[in-house]
């Protein structure tokens, strides 16, 4: 009853005849907050145990394979994604006879596309494990500072270190960006570095197991008690997802300055980022599935509609990564050793809504500039969209950072991105449930290839399922 009425207020709110102010707003939020605090307090322990339980239960070929065929997947179903928003965005043309004026600040130092795609690598590799682990949880405050704070500004928080600190330990949290700082420092490159992270050591860890042999069983056995434990509190937390669900969106909903005006703010642009998506996840990725597993997509897209929902309200794959994982195997029996190792490496480096959406958000910028962009800065744009999808972390508008890499890849102003930051927030969550559902099929794709050397054992169904 309660979700009910505040559907109610949240659609009143939209049509702009109900506006709320300060402190009501937070208040409405705090129930999505805690929501988005529970999906995070699982990614770690999710992501650790799963990859580590699930490799080391492998014998190396059957992994390997599983490995190749899971990243040739990823790379192709990405790349299509962006072939099918640069096709649309050069058919409809949204940034052309716009009255948007580019606005080059100038004068600021621009970052290169070397500097840019240098920073998303340096990201990548964690310096030291624990730091990047404990840097996650700083990274997580900011998004949850940001709710609090109602920045108007894109929506980061910006952690400036103290220039007078010499150790570089004191950091400002800035409301606004500064100029040199603005693509440097974003919550979503520490996420990034440290979900990579624990990949890169578990799935080290998970391999030296199996060749430590019984010596590892221990590890191993502690892995699979976690993540059976992470499992269990989903299904116990489960219940309050629709309640914090409501709230999340409802925060987001009355924050907005004219919620009315959002259908003219998308635009053609926003028609688009969606008609892709839509083209992209809702065709061609099921169009994939039938063809290599000849099922029925759809009856396996019904399962996965919690976490399509919950990738929706959150805008965050890793956040979501908890309940896709339990949709993928309470409701679309997918073998779990396949599941534990292609979802986390999917919601790390897999995200073809976002790699759509870069390729339209340039090709868009470029439309306003009047810039002509030849063929070979097209493909520039669809090598560099895909790898900056790749970088890109799984939280809210990390695909808003990662975008200077393509703007600056073919000379355009990496400033421009805020002739499209106001609408990123919605656009967000549509290609975040896109990403999610394209890391879900590739599971269940994957799973279907890989069925000689992974044998679906009888799933069984209620509380003992989680148990190896
Ligand atoms: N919100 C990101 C995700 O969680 C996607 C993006 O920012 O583009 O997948």
């Amino acid at each position: 009853m309660i979700c009910v009425s505040f559907l109610i207020v949240e659609a009143v709110c939209l049509c702009g005849w109900l506006t709320f102010r300060g402190c009501i707003i937070i208040y409405f939020s705090f129930p999505g907050e805690l929501l988005m605090r529970m999906l995070k307090m699982l990614i770690l322990p999710l992501i650790t145990s799963s990859l580590m339980s699930g490799l080391s239960s492998m014998e190396s070929k059957a992994c390997c394979r599983m490995g190749v065929l899971t990243v040739t997947y990823y790379l192709w179903t990405t790349f299509i994604a962006v072939v099918v928003g640069i096709v649309l965005v050069l058919i409809i043309k949204p940034g052309t006879g716009t009255e948007m004026e580019s606005n080059r600040l100038g004068g600021g130092p621009v970052m290169t596309s070397a500097d840019a795609l240098l920073d998303l690598i340096r990201n990548m590799v964690p310096s030291n494990l624990i730091e990047a682990t404990f840097q996650q949880y700083k990274t997580d405050l900011i998004p949850i500072l940001r709710v609090s704070t109602k920045t108007i500004q894109p929506n980061f928080v910006y952690v400036v270190p103290d220039d007078n600190d010499p150790k570089g330990r004191t950091v400002y949290l800035e409301l606004t960006p500064p100029p040199d700082v603005i693509y440097k420092t974003s919550p979503g490159s520490s996420q990034q570095m440290n979900v990579l992270g624990i990949v890169i050591f578990s799935a080290t860890m998970g391999l030296l197991l199996g060749r430590m042999g019984e010596r590892g069983a221990p590890l191993v056995n502690v892995c699979q008690c976690i993540n059976e434990c992470v499992m269990k509190i989903i299904n116990a937390a489960v219940w309050y997802f629709p309640f914090g669900i409501i709230f999340l969106v409802a925060g987001k909903i009355l924050d907005m300055q004219d919620p009315s005006t959002l259908g003219k703010k998308l635009g053609w642009y926003g028609i688009t980022v969606l008609t892709g998506l839509f083209v992209h996840g809702l065709v061609l990725l099921p169009l994939f599935y039938f063809l290599l597993t000849r099922k029925n997509p759809f009856s396996y897209i019904r399962g996965l509609l919690q976490a399509m929902v919950i990738a929706l309200a959150t805008s965050s794959s890793s956040a979501t990564l908890p309940i896709t994982m339990k949709c993928l195997l309470e409701n679309c029996h997918v073998d779990r050793q396949i599941a534990r190792f292609v979802l986390p490496v999917g919601a790390t480096i897999n995200m073809d809504g976002t790699a759509l959406y870069e390729a339209v958000a340039a090709i868009f910028i470029a439309q306003v500039n009047d810039y002509e962009l030849d063929l070979g800065q097209l493909v520039t744009i669809s090598i560099t969209a895909t790898a900056a999808s790749i970088g890109a972390a799984g939280i809210p508008q990390a695909g808003l950072v990662t975008m200077v890499i393509v703007l600056t890849s073919v000379g355009l102003p990496p400033d421009d991105i805020t002739l499209i930051v106001a609408i990123d927030w919605i656009l967000d969550r549509f290609r975040t449930m896109i990403n999610v559902l394209g890391d879900a099929l590739a599971a269940g794709i994957i799973a279907h290839l890989c069925r000689k050397d992974f044998p679906l054992r009888h799933v069984k169904q209620g509380p003992e399922l989680f148990t190896d």
